[in-house]
């Protein structure tokens, strides 16, 4: 398992191989820098390639590693 597959699992609280802006809302608060859910929907927005509104390891891999 990659760094990012034991991060992404960390962040993906449900287990469904997905993250989602509630989920984002939770790592943010669990790190101290609460956001809004409308700033982690424009997170998810932002990561998110295909376009599903979650965000897979793919792309949290695709974003992590730039
Ligand atoms: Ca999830
Ligand atoms: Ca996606």
């Amino acid at each position: 398992m990659s760094d990012y597959a034991i991060t992404f699992d960390l962040v993906d609280a449900d287990s469904d191989g997905r993250i989602s802006a509630d989920e984002l809302v939770r790592l943010m608060e669990v790190l101290g820098q609460p956001i809004t859910r409308e700033a982690a929907q424009a997170g998810v927005s932002k990561l998110d390639k295909d376009g599903d509104g979650l965000i897979d390891l793919e792309e949290f891999s695709a974003f992590l590693g730039k």
